[in-house]
């Protein structure tokens, strides 16, 4: 590690940082990059091209250093499993802030701290922070680099790991640098480290991180910094800290929308297309619905996206979405042949990096749910060995594939319009035990804007902390709206008056994890969820009954189509059923929750909770 680390005089600015060349002569870049390198002092600087040689390179390093290993090319061809340290699996959000310039604009529902008091804290932490480690610049782009307007980020990373993931992530490299030079575009700085430097012949671990992380968001300046962890959406800076929560405040300027929304592409037996996008809180079934595979004759089913959708309105009024990522960061367990076949061909493919799932004695991988023979030996993603008979599960919960979108069989060719598709319907679902029926149709837009903001789950291994508490999650966006929760609200409200009225999506709640008396799904899920979506497109096409309820309209008994299905309509009413006494709770629980946004809570929300309260009351 003897790379010159000393910066460059203005004349060099084109020049070598390390041990790469910086092909661009965009001074704003240069200059952070030089003030990044000076704060965390790396052995080296590379500059991510992004090719495919690069990433070799990439990989044979993260082998020789023991974070990746190699898998099987017979069952899964340039595929690596990673293993992270025990105290970094999942997203931390007590450890997230928002950092506007007041603390009013962060709201309620985030962290917050002064900004400049918050910088002098990072500036602390990232001071040397790289020492003896390779700093990697990724330039990248959420979205089409052919868009109007390309979002275009750089994440400056110690992380070869980070690097490979966000390859898969985003579109990365010389294309995107050389555009943005070109353009002398704007771009968001998204600064993460491990805060692991390494001293003078120190060994390194397989996963350096902190056991302090933070993540943290300036939103008038628009950049990032990240401290500490190297999982996930803590360090793939594009995906929810860029994404959503720095692009959520884009949205609110530029008047649009960022949410935490799958896309998919719906073709009924009589070839009529309809686009549907979906927001379920983390863990709770975006990946799977994008990816379902029908059980019902003649529905077909694509996917655009399965985590993250911006939605603009188009020039007629319309509301058009386009997924901004590239690849999946899915959740491995329950991911299988039977559950979702779709994401298991395109895992398959291989060009896949795996995190905290466990290891066959083949070199392939494992995890819960994968298959329904379990074999009868692992090594577990802590790295001991398995068998059945053991009262843990082999991988982490949260355990992730990150596989290229493309590999999809059933990527819809809209994927590549940068202008997306029109949506006809958004549904918003939950992870709820009791209480919420299986789908539920808003009165109107309105009224789906007030389901949404009221939206409730219980937590998952996604997120660090205490598993199966109900919270509320408005838009399934709780941990990722980038300012004032009221005023995120009221955005939505907003926004769509000024459009085509007649246009505007039918918004739907579901929620496919009721259980019934007897402790079971009351709903199978899955593949089966084509029937829920079939009644949907039913409503939008107004051929299907539905019985109206004080929160909506729900299907009668046989009005979901259960043809192959082992179950029965008094089953279908069940899992329907508006619950008098389960909604007297669940209305506290919504009043609790609106009390908490202060005055700041729109009007037209507090009056659909009066309206709710008073149609229960007349029932
Ligand atoms: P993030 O990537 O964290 O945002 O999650 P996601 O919303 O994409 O969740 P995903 O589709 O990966 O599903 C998470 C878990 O929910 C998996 O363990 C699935 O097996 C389970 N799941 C998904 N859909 C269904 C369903 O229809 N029924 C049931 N019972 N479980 C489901
Ligand atoms: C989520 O937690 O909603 C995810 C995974 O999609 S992460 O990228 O870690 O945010
Ligand atoms: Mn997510």
């Amino acid at each position: 590690m003897t790379a010159d680390t000393t910066t460059t005089s203005p004349e060099d600015d084109a020049q070598s940082y390390g041990s790469a060349q910086a092909a661009t002569n965009h001074q704003a870049l240069l200059a952070w990059v030089r003030e990044v390198q000076q704060l965390t002092q790396p052995a080296q600087v590379v500059w991510v091209d992004g090719s495919e040689a690069e990433n070799t390179r990439l990989s044979d390093e993260l082998v020789a250093a023991g974070t990746f290993v190699r898998l099987n090319p017979e069952l899964f061809p340039n595929s690596f499993a990673a293993f992270s340290d025990p105290k970094d699996v999942a997203r931390v959000e007590e450890q997230t802030f928002i950092c506007s310039k007041n603390e009013r604009e962060a709201g309620f529902t985030n962290n917050w701290m002064d900004p400049d008091e918050m910088k002098v804290k990072l500036n602390g932490l990232f001071s040397g922070a790289m020492r003896g480690r390779t700093m990697y610049v990724i330039p990248f782009v959420m979205g089409h680099l052919d868009a109007e307007d390309p979002k275009f980020g750089v994440e400056i990373t110690d992380s070869a790991y980070v690097v490979t993931s966000m390859r898969i992530m985003a579109t990365i490299g010389t294309a995107v640098l050389d555009r943005m030079t070109q353009l002398d575009a704007g771009f968001v700085p998204a600064l993460h480290s491990l805060g692991a430097p390494l001293s003078d012949g120190e060994a390194d671990v397989p996963w350096p991180c902190n056991d302090e992380k933070w993540i943290v968001h300036f939103p008038e300046e628009r950049s990032i910094w990240s401290y500490g962890s190297g999982y996930g959406g803590n360090a793939l800076l594009g995906k929810k800290c860029y994404a959503l929560r720095i692009a959520s405040v884009m949205a609110r300027d530029e008047g649009w929308l960022a949410e935490h929304m799958l896309i998919l592409k719906l073709t009924s037996p009589q070839e009529k297309t309809y686009y549907l996008s979906a927001a379920f809180p983390s863990a709770c079934g975006k990946t799977n619905l994008a990816l379902l595979d029908p059980t019902i004759e003649g529905w077909k089913v694509e996917t655009l996206g399965d985590d993250i959708t911006w939605m603009r309105f188009g020039k007629e009024g319309e509301l058009r979405a386009v997924n901004p990522e590239a690849g999946l960061f899915g959740v491995a367990p329950g991911t299988g042949w039977h559950t979702n076949p779709n994401a298991m061909r395109a895992i398959a493919k291989g060009n896949s990096v795996f995190t905290n799932v466990a290891l066959t004695d083949d070199g392939g991988v494992w995890w819960e749910g994968m298959t329904e023979e379990v074999p009868a030996h692992l090594i577990d993603w802590q790295g001991r060995d398995w068998t059945p008979d053991m009262d843990h599960p082999a991988a982490h919960p949260n355990a992730r594939f990150c596989t290229p979108i493309d590999q999809i069989d059933m990527l819809a060719e809209e994927f590549n319009r940068p202008d997306g598709v029109e949506l006809s319907a958004i549904l918003f679902g939950g992870r709820r035990k009791t209480t919420v029926p299986l789908v539920t149709q808003s009165r109107n837009w309105a009224n789906g804007i007030f389901m949404g903001s009221t939206l409730s789950s219980e937590t998952t291994a996604a997120a660090a902390g205490e598993v199966g508490r109900v919270r509320r999650d408005p838009m399934a966006m709780l941990p990722f709206i980038g300012y004032d929760a009221g005023d995120y609200l009221r955005h939505w409200l907003t926004l769509s008056a000024g459009a085509d009225q007649a246009r505007l999506p039918k918004i739907f709640l579901v929620n496919w994890f009721r259980r019934t008396a007897a402790g079971g799904f009351a709903w199978p899920g899955f593949g089966d969820n084509s029937r829920v979506l079939k009644w949907v497109i039913e409503r939008l096409e107004g051929t299907a009954d539905a019985v109206e309820t004080p929160i909506g309209f729900v299907p009668t008994g046989d009005g979901i189509d259960l043809t192959g299905l082992d179950m029965t309509p008094a089953e279908v009413e069940a899992a329907v059923h508006v619950d008098a006494v389960e909604w007297a709770q669940e209305l506290e629980g919504i009043e609790q929750w609106y009390a908490g946004f202060g005055a700041s809570l729109p009007d037209e929300l507090k009056g659909q909770l009066e309206e709710l309260k008073e149609r229960f009351s007349n029932a």
